[in-house]
């Protein structure tokens, strides 16, 4: 069994259902620097200056409940706040990722290659140059088998790997069902407006770059099992025909 072979068997015992490899030559030109306030991409050599190989991993988020955030943004604005706690922020699906990830990377450091997991970089377009699948007109990674449902992380590494083939079809064909889906009508063919996503005005509570429409949205529809948590909204990922599963996404 080659290495890559090794890895690919060691990364589905770990619960990923999709993993491709590329290299960081193949990934040149990907989105890089901050999107909006949200996240500094960054490239797999800012992450990992020896890499050699590029693993994109893909776990399937079965439930609505791998969307729970909980940070700590309303202790800000309470007596309870202390200054010297830094503010803290988890989602559930990163951690679990994480979680997953670091038996890939502890592996591989074992057998001597310097290696690191990223969620920095674009995984998305990553994603698609490593074969996992195109990018949907919700701007999501699609997979032919589970559709949105797949969460990304990335594993660096300065072992040299084979890689796979960059994904050229387009899954979407004449659906628009992510997009008549949205309830803040965030959503273009292939593009979103960042500022009108839930996602973006549930983690920025304070930021006044969102439109009041889309606070009056977020107050009605995105769900706070405490005041600080929330569960971020998949609702273009449930709508979207490909891979949909037999059983409710929602937990209903
Ligand atoms: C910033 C960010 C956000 C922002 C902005 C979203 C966005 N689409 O950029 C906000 C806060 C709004 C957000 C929301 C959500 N996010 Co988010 N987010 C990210 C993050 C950190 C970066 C995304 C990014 O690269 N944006 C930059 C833009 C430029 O990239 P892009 O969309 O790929 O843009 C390209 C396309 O538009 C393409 N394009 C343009 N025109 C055309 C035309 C055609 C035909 C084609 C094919 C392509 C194309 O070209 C652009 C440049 O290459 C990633 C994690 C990461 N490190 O990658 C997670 C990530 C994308 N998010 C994720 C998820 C799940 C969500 C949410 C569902 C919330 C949730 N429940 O977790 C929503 C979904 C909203 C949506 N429909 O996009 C997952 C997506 C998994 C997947 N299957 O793709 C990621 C990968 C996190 C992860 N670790 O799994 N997110
Ligand atoms: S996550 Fe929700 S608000 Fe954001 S684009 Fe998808 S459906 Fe629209
Ligand atoms: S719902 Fe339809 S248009 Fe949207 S990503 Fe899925 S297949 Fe593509």
């Amino acid at each position: 069994m080659t290495i890559t072979e090794d890895l690919k068997k060691k990364a589905k015992e770990a619960g990923f259902v999709s993993v491709g490899i590329s290299s960081p030559n193949m990934l040149q030109g990907l989105p890089h620097g901050w999107v909006s306030t949200v996240c500094n991409l960054r490239s797999p050599e800012e992450e990992l200056s020896t890499a050699k190989s590029v693993m994109l991993m893909g776990y399937y988020a079965w439930d609505k409940s791998f969307n729970l955030a909980v940070d700590s943004t309303y202790l800000w604005s309470r007596d309870t706040y202390v200054p010297e706690v830094p503010m803290e922020s988890y989602q559930l699906y990163y951690e679990v990722l994480k979680n997953k990830a670091w038996r890939i990377v502890n592996y591989l450091i074992q057998k001597g290659y310097e290696s690191r997991f990223s969620l920095a970089i674009p995984l998305k377009t990553a994603a698609v140059r490593s074969g996992l699948g195109c990018q949907g007109k919700n701007t999501l990674l699609i997979t032919p088998e589970y559709g949105p449902r797949i969460r990304l992380i990335s594993v660096l590494t300065a072992a040299e790997l084979d890689t796979d083939k960059p994904c050229k079809d387009d899954l979407c064909g004449e659906c628009e069902k992510c997009i008549i889906a949205c309830p803040t009508k965030a959503l273009e063919p292939y593009k979103i407006v960042i500022n009108r996503c839930l996602t973006y005005a549930a983690e920025k509570p304070r930021a006044q770059d969102v439109p009041d429409d889309i606070r009056k949205i977020e107050k009605r529809l995105v769900q706070r099992p405490t005041p600080n948590s929330y569960i971020e909204c998949s609702i273009c990922i449930e709508a979207c025909p490909i891979g949909k599963p037999s059983f409710s996404e929602n937990g209903k």
